[in-house]
């Protein structure tokens, strides 16, 4: 038991989350390095969230991205994965190649069908 709590409390301290709200009451938490480092490869953790609170699965689950003020994707294309944390999705292979404003859409679709939308909008 002190091994999980003290994994969590790593995951905490290593992380900054992200939190957006879409039109149904869902929102979508994005774990993200603290620091970003421009051309290297990380991980993003990300969560799914009812208006009853509880952690949601998606059915599909798409990520996009890339620079709206620049007109140009990610720069690789990255896989998102059932994590081992239940209910979460970890998001591999990311990069971002420069500084500046840049977006992720998620596109979550529930297990009644519902499309949930988020768009992230961070600085680097
Ligand atoms: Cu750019």
């Amino acid at each position: 038991m002190s091994l999980v709590v003290a994994t969590t409390l790593l995951t905490i301290i290593s992380s900054q989350e992200i939190v957006t709200a879409d039109d149904s009451g869902w929102t979508s938490v994005a774990y993200s390095p603290v620091e970003i480092s421009i051309n290297q490869f990380h991980s993003w953790e990300f969560e799914f969230i009812n208006g009853d609170g509880a952690t949601q699965p998606c059915a599909q689950l798409t990520i996009n991205g890339g620079m709206p003020s620049h007109n140009h994707g990610l720069p690789t294309e990255p896989a998102i994965t059932p994590a081992t944390n239940k209910g979460r999705y970890v998001l591999e292979g990311i990069k971002f190649h420069m500084p500046g404003t840049w977006q992720l859409v998620l596109n979550c679709e529930d297990n009644e069908r519902n499309k949930h939308d988020f768009t992230i909008t961070f600085d680097i």
